[in-house]
């Protein structure tokens, strides 16, 4: 057997190697979900915030053959400016790898690439999950398969709002995705803290996610945990102003056609410029707060596994 096509940062090798914390960054968000140049700056920021926690971030991307496990400020800021990188899913990660070209990974692929890596939390902003009007359409992201499938804990401040977040919670039961609720009973919606659904499950500490986690592996489960991490009040966008944009940028996508890849980075991109900046704004805070969490996980993970 060949060798797995996976290269380390040096800090994330040696984190890896001595059994400290590390937390896996998506980078489809760079390249698909913000505009240049708040994408660099916030993948620059939420690798910060992961130190700064005590972790070592290890943003994940598909470079000449390779899948990166942390990249250099250079490999950053390039992937930032490679807005027609592949976005790439379960479908077509060794497709990409294959051929050698530019790919950015999403919630399902970063998933894939850290659980070969023996990375056990990942954050990001928020999962795909079932569009609405997916009973014509069919339109459900790859992600809430995967989450059924890899070992990863994923942080994110929910469902993207965007979403039918009700058939959301539904594919993730099927998929017996535990889906957790941090420190409320309601699932978050990502730019708002509360969505009118409750959340499966609850947690109040990294701790009580942590011992979950190891749970199901001790119990040979496998499938990811998905911990939805509200948006910090300050930042977040009260759901009687975000839903107007929302419901415009949805008529916006049916009356141009978009489908498949596109709709999420479409639907991103409009909301940013019906809210006239103030969702990006939203969405750099709750990474931030994804990426805090993800870290308090990861390291109590690793001194339970010391
Ligand atoms: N979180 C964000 N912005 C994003 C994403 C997550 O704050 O753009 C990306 C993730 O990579 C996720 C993808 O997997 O959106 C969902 O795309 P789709 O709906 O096409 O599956």
């Amino acid at each position: 057997m060949k060798p797995l096509p996976l290269t380390f940062a040096p800090e994330v090798r040696t984190a890896l190697d001595t059994g400290a914390p590390v937390v896996a960054l998506e980078s489809t968000i760079i390249t698909h979900g913000m505009p240049w140049p708040q994408n660099y700056e916030t993948a620059k920021q939420v690798e910060a915030e992961v130190r700064a926690a005590g972790a070592t971030p290890a943003t994940i991307a598909i470079m000449g053959g390779q899948i990166h496990i942390g990249l250099t400020p250079q490999e950053l800021e390039k992937l930032a400016q490679t807005p027609d990188a592949m976005k790439l899913s379960r479908a077509d990660l060794a497709f990409c790898l294959a051929a050698g070209k530019t790919g950015a990974t999403t919630v399902a692929a970063t998933m894939i690439c850290a659980h070969l890596a023996g990375i056990a939390v990942f954050a990001t902003g928020g999962i795909g999950g079932v569009h609405r009007g997916a009973e014509d359409s069919f339109d459900i992201s790859a992600d809430l398969a995967e989450l059924g499938l890899t070992s990863v804990t994923v942080v994110a401040a929910g469902a993207k709002a965007i979403l039918d977040l009700p058939k959301t919670l539904e594919v993730l039961e099927t998929n017996g995705v535990p889906v957790i609720a941090y420190g409320q009973e309601e699932l978050p919606a990502f730019w708002s803290r509360q969505s009118g659904l409750k959340a499966p499950l609850r947690a109040d500490s990294a701790a009580e996610i942590a011992a979950a986690h190891l749970m199901r592996a001790k119990l040979g489960l496998h499938g990811g945990q998905l911990v939805a991490n509200p948006i910090p009040t300050e930042a977040e966008i009260p759901r009687e102003e975000i839903v107007p944009a929302i419901e415009a940028a949805l008529a916006e996508a049916t009356a141009q056609g978009i489908a498949a890849k596109e709709v999420t980075p479409f639907l991103l991109a409009r909301i940013y410029a019906l809210t006239e900046g103030r969702s990006l704004a939203a969405n750099i805070a709750l990474v931030l707060n994804n990426a805090r969490l993800a870290s308090a996980i990861a390291r109590e993970i690793a001194d339970a596994r010391r």
